[in-house]
């Protein structure tokens, strides 16, 4: 691993141990593989939080840290180890990895990740109850979702904590790690910023090599296998979710993504995808003509979001809330529709507007951070290091009757990634064009 990358993940172990009390122990579970049919699995994934603190991509790991420290018996040297941090994992074993890859060995921990100790996965039922058999821990930070959905070698190693549970808990306190890991996932730092900003270029331009090539006739999967195509082509290793390619009224289905469908002419065409880079991933949206040429009602509409999308990317900079950014892009959203007459008696904008104006970006496409005000405490107010998408979208179907026949079967979304800067914000997707004049021009035979 690049040192960039293990200090990176050595200054997350670093602050949540910093953030602890003395008396916590953390276990991060990591995934295990996961069954796809018969004898095929999924292609693995990690979790994203035990990801963020290792680094580590290789199924069947946990991680354990403690910020007073654990006492482990080392069988190796026959002495005590003391130490904040440690990762179980897989037994190297030369005629499984000759099947199914590669595994890292736990000697080669410690310099390929900079975890300071580890062991082979054999050793983590015993030796977390015996460090939970002092008495000097008094919280256990898990996330009870892993917990539950714990499966393979990992599972068997925890059966006698969670069996011990029923007795240990009258003195232990069980914490749910992930609201603590979403707190310290709301902030990107530089590492990650350059992994988001990788992700969003080669999306974008992805994007570009793409749309330049969509003509009527095509079907959906085929716009999305060009775009798939470059992602790969660049060295992101995945979509960072479903690729959507949506024609004609599809475009007004939000999470469409079977892209089964011929493109037609006179239709829009509205993709919504992203790389993901190092697990970190990239989300925009353009929606095209797919004759190269915007109707007269698509270029109406078109132009609504555009103006809306600038409007509120001008306003991001930090201190300045998510909730109001979304207030603000519905109220120019629904300006323009009632300038075209298109908002009738006993209809709301949001019928069309449908979902909110961003999210944040990270690990997660939909980023798993704290998003939402808590009593007292703030995740709506924007930070320096913030990374959000700036979404809006107005969609009319073709079941939408009120609206004139013409301006049916339009949905128009335009989606860029945003980074929040003392300043104010950098669009990291800024070189992906979205002016009328431009998509028309870049569609140009
Ligand atoms: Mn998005």
């Amino acid at each position: 691993m690049e040192n960039a990358q293990k200090q990176f993940h050595l200054s997350r172990r670093s602050k949540l141990l910093n953030i602890l009390d003395e008396n916590s122990l953390v276990i991060v579970l990591g995934s295990t593989n996961v069954p796809r049919s018969y004898d095929d699995i999924h292609r693995f994934k990690q979790n994203k939080n035990f990801y963020y603190f290792t680094g580590f991509n290789q199924p069947n790991a946990t991680l354990l840290m403690a910020p007073g420290g654990m006492e482990i018996y080392d069988e190796k040297t026959n002495r005590i180890v003391k130490t904040k941090e440690a990762l179980f994992v897989q037994k190297a074993d030369p005629l499984k990895e000759t099947w199914f890859g590669k595994r890292l060995g736990f000697d080669k921990v410690k310099s390929e990740l900079g975890i300071n100790y580890a062991l082979e996965n054999s050793k983590l039922g015993d030796i977390i109850s015996d460090v939970l058999s002092g008495d000097n821990i008094n919280k256990i930070y898990v996330s009870l979702n892993d917990l539950d959905a714990l499966d393979g070698e990992i599972k068997d190693q925890l059966k006698g904590f969670t069996r011990s549970w029923i007795t240990l808990s009258t003195n232990v306190q069980l914490m749910d790690l992930n609201y603590i890991v979403g707190k310290m996932r709301f902030v990107k730092n530089d590492f990650e910023i350059e992994q988001i900003r990788y992700a969003s270029t080669v999306t974008a331009s992805a994007f570009y090599n793409s749309i330049q090539q969509v003509k009527p006739g095509m079907y959906e999967y085929q716009v999305q296998a060009m775009l798939e195509y470059y992602y790969k082509k660049f060295g992101c290793a995945d979509v960072a979710f479903e690729t959507i390619v949506a024609g004609g009224n599809n475009t007004c289905i939000l999470h469409y993504n079977t892209n089964r469908n011929k493109i037609k002419a006179g239709d829009l065409l509205l993709i919504d995808s992203g790389a993901e880079y190092n697990y970190y991933n990239g989300d925009l949206t353009r929606t095209i003509p797919v004759s190269g040429k915007f109707t007269k009602e698509q270029r109406e509409i078109y132009q609504i979001v555009l103006d809306a999308q600038y409007a509120v990317i001008k306003k991001i900079k930090p201190g300045v809330k998510l909730t109001d950014l979304k207030k603000y892009s519905v109220e120019q959203l629904k300006k323009g529709v009632q300038k075209l007459g298109l908002l009738k008696k006993g209809h709301d904008i949001t019928e069309y507007t449908l979902h909110g104006v961003g999210h944040h970006i990270g690990l997660d496409t939909h980023d798993a951070v704290a998003n939402k005000n808590i009593g007292k405490t703030d995740f709506d107010t924007l930070l320096v290091g913030n990374i959000i998408t700036v979404e809006p979208g107005l969609y009319f179907p073709e079941s939408a009757k009120e609206i004139p026949a013409k301006y049916r079967k339009i949905g128009v979304r335009i989606e860029d990634d945003v980074l929040v800067t003392k300043t104010g914000r950098e669009v990291l997707s800024d070189a992906l064009p979205k002016e009328v004049e431009d998509i028309e021009f870049l569609m140009m035979e």
